[in-house]
C-alpha cells in the first residue's frame, strides 16, 4: 500500500555534490545559494502546507467531514428532511469531580448544544448528591438523568472467590509501574466501559450516545447534527483520536481475541485491518512462510530456497554457492516477531474512547456481548489492566467494516494530554453568512477576542475553530491515523486481505535468473 500523497523530500544530496564537483568552482557555490535561499522562502511560505497530514484533504468516498466549515444552523433544523435522533450525552462521573463536570457542559453547550438540545445521561457507582443534580440542571437546559450503577456491573465481586488472587495480581501491576495498574477504581471503570455501560437501563432508552468525561474540552463550533449525519451516511462509530496503547496493559488481549474468533468462526469486519499487521505476505509457500513476514524479506528467503534445492538436486561437488546458503541457512533461526499469532499481530492502534458518538446497538448485540464475556472469563480487566479503549476497537472490529466509522476531524477535542484540533474550513471566519448567533445569552460572545477565530484554508474543515498552540495530533504520533488515511483511501477497503505475491510466480522469475547466473546447471531442469 502507498501513502496518500506523495510526501516531499530532498533527495541523496551525496550524489548532487560529486556531480558539483566536476564543475566550475564559482556554479556550485551559485546553485548551494539558491537552494539555501529556495528552501528558506518554502519554509516561510509554510512548508507544512506540503508536509503535514493536517493540511491536506483526506475526504474519500469511504468516509469525510459531512460538511467543511460551518453550516447555517437555523436552516439546517427548519430543513424538512432533518430529524433530531434518539440521542444523549453520557458521561460517567463522581460526586467530587462536579466542577470539571461543569466546564465540560459549559464547553459543549456553547460549541453544540445550545443549539440541539439532546438530553444527559449521568452514571455513577454511588448515588449522586442532590447538590451534584441540582448544579447541573442549573448548566444545561436539556433533560437531565442520573443513574446508579448496579454493583455487579461495577464491582469484581461475580468473582468473590478469587478474590485474593485478584488482590495479588492488581498490586503486582502497580510494582511493575504499569499506569493505572494498582488503581482499583481504574480496572473497574475499564471493565464497565468495556461491557455493561450499554446495558445500563437509561442507555438502553437510547438508539444513540455521545461519550464525554470531566475537564474535556471543544475547540470548534458544531454546527450540524453529527447522529443525524451518522445515520444518514450509515455511520455506527464516530472517533476524534487514534493512538497505539501501551503494550503492558494488554499482553494478552489480541492472543484472547483470537481465540474467541476461532472459537466461534468470527467473520471479521474490515475494520480489522485497521488493528493488525498481516504477515501473510506471500501464498503458496508452504513452510517458507514462516521465514517471510515482511514484503522485503521475500525474494532472499526465495533465492535461498532456489539456490538449496538446486544443490539437492546436483550434489555438492557441483555446486559451491548452494552449500554456503545451505549453511547460512542451517545455522539461521526461523525469525520470531513477537506477538505474531496466526500470522496477524496487534498494532496496538485504538480510537480514543473517552470521545465516542456511536450507535448503541453496535455493542448491545450477541457478537459484542458474547466477546465481552469471553474476555471477562479470561480474567483480563484485573489479570492485567485492559482498557476499554483497546477492548472497544478490537471488537467493533469483529463487527464493523470500515465504511461505517466516522472519523469527525472537524471536531476539535482536547482530553488531559491529547488533542486534535482542525483547520478552520473557508467559511469559518467571521464572515456575514455565518455569525455566530448565542440561543442562550449565558454563551454569548461579546468581547473581541472571543469573536475572533483561526484563519481558515481551502483543505480546512473545522468551524470557527480556536486551536490552542500544541503540535496536532495529526502531525505527531500519526502512526494509527497513517493507517486509517490508507484504509480510507483504497478503492475497495472492504475487500480481503491477500497475500501481496503468489510464491510460484516469484520462484519462476528466481530460477530464470539463477539459472542465467548459472549456466553449467541448465540441462535436465528442476522438477
Ligand atoms: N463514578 C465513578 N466514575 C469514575 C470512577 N473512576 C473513573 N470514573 C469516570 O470514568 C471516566 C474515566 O476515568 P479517568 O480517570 O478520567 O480515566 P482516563 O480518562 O482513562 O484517564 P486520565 O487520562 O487520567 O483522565 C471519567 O469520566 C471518570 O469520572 C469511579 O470510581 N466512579
Ligand atoms: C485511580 O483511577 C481513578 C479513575 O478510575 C482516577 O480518578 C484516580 O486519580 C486514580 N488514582 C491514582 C492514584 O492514580
Ligand atoms: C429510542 O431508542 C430506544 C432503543 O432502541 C427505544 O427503546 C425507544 O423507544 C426509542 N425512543 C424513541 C422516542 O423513539
Ligand atoms: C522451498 O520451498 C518449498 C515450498 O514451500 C518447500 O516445499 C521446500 O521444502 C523449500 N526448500 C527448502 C530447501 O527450503
Ligand atoms: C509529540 O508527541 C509526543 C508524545 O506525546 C510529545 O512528547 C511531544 O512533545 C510531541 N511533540 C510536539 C512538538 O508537541
Ligand atoms: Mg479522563
Amino acid at each position: 500500500m502507498t501513502r496518500y500523497i506523495p510526501r516531499f523530500r530532498i533527495c541523496s544530496l551525496r550524489g548532487f555534490s560529486y556531480f558539483l564537483e566536476d564543475l566550475n568552482p564559482v556554479i556550485p557555490i551559485i546553485l548551494i545559494a539558491i537552494l539555501i535561499t529556495s528552501y528558506i522562502v518554502l519554509d516561510t511560505l509554510n512548508a507544512e502546507l506540503l508536509l503535514t497530514n493536517s493540511f491536506q484533504d483526506i475526504n474519500t468516498k469511504v468516509d469525510g467531514t459531512f460538511f467543511q466549515g460551518c453550516v447555517n444552523t437555523e436552516e439546517y433544523l427548519n430543513d424538512p428532511d432533518y430529524k433530531r435522533q434518539n440521542a444523549t450525552f453520557l458521561m460517567l462521573t463522581r460526586n467530587n469531580e462536579l466542577e470539571d463536570v461543569i466546564s465540560t457542559l459549559e464547553n459543549i453547550e456553547s460549541h453544540f448544544n445550545q443549539w440541539f438540545h439532546y438530553p444527559y445521561t449521568f452514571l455513577n457507582d454511588e448515588p449522586f448528591t442532590e447538590e451534584f443534580q441540582n448544579s447541573i440542571r442549573e448548566v444545561v437546559a436539556s433533560d437531565v438523568s442520573f443513574g446508579i450503577i448496579d454493583p455487579n456491573q461495577w464491582e469484581f465481586s461475580d468473582i468473590e472467590e478469587n478474590k485474593i488472587e485478584i488482590d495479588e495480581y492488581i498490586k503486582s501491576q502497580g510494582d511493575r509501574s504499569i499506569l493505572y495498574g494498582d488503581n482499583f477504581s481504574y480496572h473497574k471503570m475499564c471493565r464497565f466501559f468495556s461491557g455493561f455501560f450499554y446495558k445500563h437501563e437509561l442507555v438502553q432508552k437510547f438508539e444513540w450516545y455521545w461519550r464525554l468525561e470531566p475537564s474535556v474540552e471543544f475547540f470548534c463550533d458544531l454546527t450540524y447534527d453529527p447522529f443525524y449525519e451518522m445515520q444518514k451516511n450509515n455511520k455506527k462509530y464516530g472517533f476524534t483520536i487514534i493512538i497505539p496503547e501501551l503494550y503492558f496493559t494488554i499482553p494478552n488481549l489480541f492472543r484472547t481475541t483470537l481465540t474467541f474468533i476461532k472459537k466461534n468462526s468470527i467473520e471479521v469486519g474490515s475494520l480489522w485491518k485497521l488493528f493488525t499487521t498481516d504477515f501473510n505476505v506471500v501464498s503458496g509457500s508452504g513452510e517458507l512462510d514462516k521465514w517471510m513476514n515482511y514484503p522485503h524479506d521475500i525474494m532472499g528467503r526465495i533465492t535461498e530456497n532456489v539456490t538449496i534445492e538446486y544443490l539437492l538436486d546436483k550434489g555438492i561437488d557441483k555446486f559451491k554457492t548452494g552449500l554456503e546458503f545451505l549453511i547460512k541457512r542451517s545455522k539461521g533461526k526461523i525469525p520470531i516477531v513477537e506477538d505474531k499469532f496466526d500470522n496477524f499481530e496487534y498494532n496496538l492502534c485504538h480510537f480514543w474512547s473517552n470521545f465516542e458518538i456511536a450507535r448503541v446497538d453496535i455493542f448491545d448485540n450477541e457478537i459484542y456481548d458474547k466477546y465481552f464475556n469471553f474476555l471477562e472469563s479470561n480474567g483480563g480487566f484485573w489479570k492485567e489492566r485492559w482498557g476499554d479503549a483497546p477492548v472497544h476497537s478490537l471488537g467493533l472490529s469483529l463487527l464493523l467494516d470500515v465504511n461505517e466509522v466516522h472519523y469527525f476531524r472537524d471536531i476539535g477535542y482536547k482530553h488531559t494530554t491529547l488533542q486534535h484540533c482542525p483547520k478552520n474550513g473557508k467559511n469559518s471566519e467571521n464572515k456575514k453568512e455565518f455569525p455566530y448567533i448565542a440561543m442562550d445569552t449565558r454563551w454569548e460572545r461579546k468581547s473581541r477576542k472571543d469573536k475572533r477565530y483561526d484563519n481558515s484554508i481551502d483543505t480546512g474543515t473545522g468551524c470557527r475553530c480556536k486551536c490552542p498552540k500544541m503540535k496536532e495530533i495529526e502531525d505527531n504520533l500519526s502512526h494509527c491515523q497513517n493507517i486509517w488515511f490508507d484504509l480510507t483511501h483504497m478503492e475497495e477497503p472492504n475487500e480481503k486481505r491477500k497475500p501481496i505475491h503468489e510464491f510460484n510466480d516469484i520462484q519462476s522469475v528466481v530460477k530464470e535468473d539463477f539459472l542465467r547466473k548459472n549456466p553449467s546447471l541448465k540441462t535436465n531442469n528442476l522438477k
